[in-house]
């Protein structure tokens, strides 16, 4: 049968980095997909139907991967798609440690294994609480995020007219 893995992430926005992690979380599965979640512990710029949004476009040349919004548990996801695994990536040690215990709690719930990937350590700089803070500050992020995303925190940023 299809194989098929689960890559989820707040995705606000979808990073160079997330899209190195689903190349090589496809890689692997015959089918990923990508997740758009909800972490109770984040407050999101974007939402998520425009990060559902930014992630299919940033996404549309891998074939294999679809895009998919959940507020729900991670878990019950993976079960409705039929995933055999969650990808995740890891940049550092820190993420590790934030990741293991996501990856544990899921697997008491659900019994799914979590498969970690190692980004591209080019980018390990990339992450998307940082491209948002040097926005924020007027910095550079076009080398981190694909033209429509850059545009789309912009202007998510841009001081709103009253
Ligand atoms: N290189 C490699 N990996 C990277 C890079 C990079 N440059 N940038 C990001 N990543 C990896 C991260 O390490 C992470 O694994 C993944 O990409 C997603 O990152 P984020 O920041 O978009 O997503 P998170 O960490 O906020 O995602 C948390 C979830 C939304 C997945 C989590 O909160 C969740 O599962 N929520 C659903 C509700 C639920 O089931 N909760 C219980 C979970 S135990």
């Amino acid at each position: 049968g299809v194989s098929t893995a689960v890559c989820p992430g707040s995705f606000d926005p979808i990073t160079l980095g997330h899209v190195d992690v689903v190349r090589r979380a496809r890689s692997m599965f015959d089918e990923v997909v990508v997740a758009v979640a909800h972490n109770a512990s984040k407050r999101a710029l974007l939402a998520p139907d425009e990060r559902v949004r930014l992630a299919a476009e940033a996404l549309a040349d891998l074939d294999g991967v679809r895009v998919v919004a959940t507020d729900g548990l991670l878990v019950d996801l993976v079960r409705e798609v039929g995933a055999r695994a969650v990808v995740k990536g890891l940049r550092s040690g820190a993420d590790l440690d934030a990741e293991l215990a996501m990856a544990l709690m899921n697997r008491h719930l659900s019994g799914v294994e979590t498969v970690f990937v190692l980004g591209d350590p080019a980018r390990s700089h990339i992450a998307s609480s940082l491209v948002k803070d040097v926005a924020r500050h007027g910095g550079p992020i076009e080398d981190m995020v694909t033209p429509e995303v850059a545009a789309a925190v912009r202007r998510a940023l841009a001081p709103r007219p009253d």
